[in-house]
């Protein structure tokens, strides 16, 4: 068992109750939250239908980074009622434009030490600053602005331990890629990544955020780094000199599992087509032509990162065969790089310049052209994330970016040939808080008809009665459940949002997902999804369990369950089941039944789950599941979700 770790000390500051024993749960305080817009509807939504009047947490912020395109009036609609909300409820505010939440956060709010949870999976870029800071789903958000602890599965720790100080034009992006090759995607449910070691003071903030921020790739509950004298530079020149604290591991500290990675060794790489742990070094996939350029998202828009690209690009020109685009992480870094010359530089080199925010990241606009090759400096590549199908997304750091950008193909960074553009930490960023709106207590609420009302699930039936919607493989993300792109703008609605339930697996002119799990429903039998290996991956979206819930799935099965997908799941009142034979998945095939008798009183801690499979030819075969569930987390799907308790 660790001890003396950073994480352990902010676990420990911040206890409620609960276990020390890993994959116990453990309840903890929570300091600080932050919504996005995509998913923040509903977590206030889910606030107003738990008659919360005032946020009870220290800070709690509202932002809005996804849905900026304004097609048509439902995303205006969302942004009025997360204003007008937030400010009625104690929730400060911050408008299209000003920036990705997890870049805003850390300039303007975090602090090293407290905990923040939000609903968004790249939450734990806040590690950077040496928070504590976890994804979660927008009902577990609500429950903590309503003051309620928050609970984890209490964390293995992986000590990566951090040598040297990275080679010119190798990067912060390739650290964590580095470590995504070794711990890859899958299998660290419940695990925490704490960084130490000589090497950590060589990184900055915005360094160490790029790091945690795309350690949600790894399918960790979250990563932190100690906070020291970068961190007090950092908020130092943020003005928020006052809320930097050391926190450090003990000298004498142990962890439950050590990596080592010396950032002398670390190279340019990349995240081939289509995971994030897909990992190739980039002399690999040299000369390879390339379509499209595009540097941004909450991993990589960094002030620092765009000097470094604005630096690199002076005077020079990008391809002439591909489109180059940036997308700054924030009003700050957009503003200083205004004022400072540096965006004519990049508009000079043929740079198009996109709105503060997501973008792309999500699907919103610079979707590329069929069988062409797009490199983004972003933390995701799934398969049609970009909004092209059969898309062929790579991720690099912006140090390779660039490269690619100038020759128009795969380049080592190393071998552009002339000096790596070194950018000091600004002494002082330019501090701008004009456009954080604060709370009102009183203000009216605006809902517009877009908006919906968060769907209410039955009790678990003691008999459930269940048919197989759909079979999928292994590592089914998020994104492939409820895909974003053009349908983000339904985040608020979820009877049209649901119709698009697992479209990626719609064959044409056959029926789709969504009709036939609401021929399931209205047969009077209850949805069951089956997945195989790291089941949820990726994104913090509760519509990925909302929207089957409306759809009638009772239960998802299968061989394991990502962390925030599980708990959004029994936030709705879904089962989520692990197979304790991976034979039994072969054996199940869609529209066969799964029936479990005396279902509620089997649900109870530890103790495995009995159901019969029936296939089309009569023939059964008993399953058993395991689960990973607490009493807690029974008690919310015996009610059907969080709502009803
Ligand atoms: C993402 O990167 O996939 C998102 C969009 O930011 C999601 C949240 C969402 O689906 O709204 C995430 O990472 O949690
Ligand atoms: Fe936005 Fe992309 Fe970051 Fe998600 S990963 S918060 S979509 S920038």
């Amino acid at each position: 068992m660790a001890k003396g770790t950073v994480v352990q000390k902010i676990i420990e500051a911040h206890y409620v109750s609960g276990s020390r024993e890993i994959g116990k749960p453990v309840a903890l305080r929570i300091d600080q939250t932050l919504t996005q817009d995509a998913t923040g509807t509903m977590a206030y939504l889910e606030l107003e239908a738990m008659k919360v009047p005032q946020v009870k947490t220290q800070l709690s912020v509202s932002y809005v980074d996804h849905n900026m395109m304004q097609n048509g009036p439902e995303n205006r609609n969302d942004h009025l009622y997360l204003q007008t909300v937030a400010a009625s409820k104690g929730v400060k505010f911050s408008p299209p434009g000003n920036g990705i939440c997890h870049q805003l956060h850390l300039e303007r709010f975090g602090i090293p030490g407290r905990t923040l949870i939000g609903s968004d999976s790249h939450t734990p870029t806040g590690g950077g600053i040496g928070m504590m800071a976890i994804g979660a789903g927008g009902l577990d958000v609500a429950l903590a602005m309503a003051g309620k602890p928050f609970r984890i599965p209490y964390p293995k720790i992986i000590g990566v331990k951090l040598t040297n100080k990275l080679s010119p034009w190798c990067a912060a992006k390739d650290v964590i890629l580095t470590l995504l090759s070794i711990l890859t995607t899958k299998g660290n449910v419940g695990s925490i990544v704490e960084y130490y070691g000589d090497g950590v003071a060589s990184l900055s903030v915005p360094q160490r955020a790029t790091i945690t921020n795309m350690g949600a790739e790894l399918g960790v509950t979250t990563s932190v780094f100690p906070s020291d004298e970068a961190t007090k530079h950092f908020l130092t020149a943020q003005g928020r000199g006052a809320d930097y604290t050391e926190l450090s591991a003990d000298a004498d500290a142990e962890y439950d599992q050590v990596i080592e990675i010396d950032l002398a060794k670390v190279v340019p790489l990349a995240a081939c087509p289509s995971s994030p742990d897909n990992i190739k070094p980039i002399s690999e996939l040299k000369g390879m032509k390339v379509g499209q350029v595009i540097i941004g998202s909450c991993t990589n828009s960094s002030y620092r990162d765009l000097a470094m690209v604005a630096t690199a690009l002076k005077g020079k020109s990008v391809a002439p065969g591909l489109t180059f685009a940036i997308a700054p992480g924030s009003r700050q870094v957009l503003e200083m790089l205004a004022r400072n010359g540096m965006l004519a530089d990049i508009i000079g080199a043929g740079g198009r310049i996109l709105e503060t925010g997501c973008g792309p990241c999500i699907g919103q606009g610079q979707s590329p052209a069929n069988d062409t090759i797009s490199v983004r400096t972003f933390n995701r590549n799934f398969a049609g994330r970009t909004g092209t199908k059969g898309d062929q997304a790579y991720l690099v750091s912006p140090e390779t970016a660039v490269a690619v950008a100038l020759t128009g193909e795969f380049t080592d960074p190393r071998e552009l040939g002339f000096t790596y553009p070194e950018i000091a930490e600004p002494e002082e960023f330019l501090i701008n808080d004009n456009m954080i709106r604060q709370p009102e207590a009183g203000t009216e609420i605006i809902r517009k008809p877009t908006i919906g009302e968060p769907p209410m699930n039955q009790p678990l039936p003691d008999a459930l009665n269940g048919e197989v919607v759909i079979k999928v493989g292994d590592k089914i993300t998020t994104d492939h459940i409820m895909p974003a792109g053009v349908h983000l703008k339904h985040r608020s609605n979820i009877p049209v949002y649901a119709k698009v339930v697992f479209e990626c697996f719609t064959e044409p002119g056959k029926p789709s997902f969504a009709e036939r799990a609401a021929a399931v429903r209205d047969a009077g039998k209850a949805g069951v999804i089956i997945g195989r290996d790291s089941y949820g991956q990726g994104s913090s979206r509760e519509h990925a369990a909302i929207c089957p819930m409306y759809l009638g799935v009772k239960v998802v099965a299968a061989l394991a369950i990502e962390r925030i997908h599980s708990a959004n799941l029994v936030n709705f009142g879904i089962l989520p089941l692990m197979f304790a034979d991976a034979a039994d998945y072969d054996a199940i095939d869609e529209k066969d039944a799964l029936t479990f008798d005396a279902l509620r009183s089997q649900l109870a801690v530890g103790a495995p789950v009995k159901g019969t499979l029936r296939k089309a030819d009569g023939t059964t075969r008993e399953i058993l599941f395991n689960h990973r569930l607490s009493e807690e987390d029974i008690r919310i799907i015996l009610a059907g979700g969080m709502l009803n308790c």
